[in-house]
């Protein structure tokens, strides 16, 4: 038998995208400097031109799972990124975001067998989101190293079991996991 694990040196033939909110730029914006300073730093052509990486931009962050959803269905990326920023109001709205754009980036991924990175900032004052994004740390590098990690490891898993993944595999599964 054997272990598997993800490792950092295949970034220059994968292909990413990347799905980034508009609501709160102020900390998306750097979120998507540092996710994209960590995938040239391992090799990747980060070039919205180039054949790496599509950036796709949607209102916020409610709005991520479907379209990360409908980029990882096309096969045609080894992962996706999504970032977001959502930060506590005065009303219950932050709930409601949170638990919709956590749910779905996360049926998202199991859905179709591509690994959708979970790069949203959770936090209860733009002080918080700030520190996560650039002040203290960057999330938005981590949130890279993730995808780099899970691209390498999925081509490995998909290699010793192909066919457990994507679309067609849905059928499959019993109606409850179908649907999540
Ligand atoms: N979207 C965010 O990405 N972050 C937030 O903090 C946020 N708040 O607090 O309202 C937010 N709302 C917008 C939401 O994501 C949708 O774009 C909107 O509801 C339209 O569907």
């Amino acid at each position: 038998m054997a272990v598997f694990e993800g490792s950092f040196d295949r970034s220059g033939s994968q292909r990413f995208a990347i799905v980034i909110g508009r609501f709160n730029d102020l900390i998306t914006t750097k979120l998507l400097a540092g996710c994209q300073d960590c995938l040239k730093r391992h090799g990747v052509d980060v070039d919205p031109q180039g054949r790496q990486v599509d950036y796709v931009w949607v209102p916020g962050s409610f709005e991520i799972p479907t379209v990360a959803r409908q980029l990882a269905l096309s096969q045609r990326y080894d992962a996706v990124i999504c970032l977001g920023a959502v930060i506590r109001g005065q009303t219950p709205h932050f709930d409601y975001v949170c638990a919709e754009v956590s749910k779905g980036i996360a049926a998202a991924s199991f859905q179709t067998g591509v690994p959708v990175v979970f790069g949203i900032v959770t936090t209860d004052t733009m002080q918080q989101a700030l520190e996560r994004a650039g002040i203290k740390s960057n999330l938005g590098w981590n949130y890279a190293m993730s995808a780099l990690e899970m691209a390498s490891l999925m081509e490995q898993v998909k290699a010793i079991a192909p066919g457990a993944d994507g679309p067609l595999a849905l059928g499959a599964l019993p109606p409850t996991l179908a649907e999540a």
